[in-house]
């Protein structure tokens, strides 16, 4: 490998490993989906508008906004929040349902059960819950289409 390709390699680690360790931050972070995609396996980047390295990888969507806005915390307010709009709180799009363990669940994740993402906090999806005055094609226009 040449010192070029060596130094063209490194900001692509580097970006790898960030999201790595902010998924650890994030409740299920590892296990999000969209539920409108059924051939994606996992939105590895959830505070992103790609699913994975591809795309423009920096750009957050609007749960990734918030979570940067709390320092990358998870916190009770972040939990009770909706970030995308949809009608569901973003605790419940990931399967954190008691949002007052926030601050137990950073200290001690084990401690806490989860259960299954019930959607993706980052992109809006259509449900009973959703509000009349929410367009979600509106809410996810920095989403690509080409995810799915
Ligand atoms: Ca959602």
């Amino acid at each position: 490998m040449s010192l070029y390709s060596t130094l063209l390699l490194i900001p692509c680690v580097f970006y790898v490993s960030a999201y790595e360790s902010y998924i650890d931050l994030i409740p299920n972070g590892e296990n999000v989906k969209y539920t409108s995609c059924s051939n994606l396996t996992n939105w590895q980047a959830v505070g992103h508008v790609t699913a994975g390295y591809t795309g423009n990888p920096f750009q957050r969507n609007l749960f990734g906004e918030a979570f940067a806005a709390a320092n990358y915390t998870w916190t009770a307010d972040l939990c009770n929040a909706d970030s995308d709009m949809d009608g569901m709180k973003n605790g419940d799009e990931l399967g954190f349902i008691n949002c007052t363990l926030a601050s137990v669940w950073r200290t001690d994740p084990s401690s806490v059960t989860l259960t299954t993402p019930e959607g993706h906090p980052g992109i809006c999806e259509v449900t009973a819950d959703t509000p009349a005055g929410v367009n979600c094609d509106s809410v996810n226009a920095d989403i690509p289409a080409a995810q799915c």
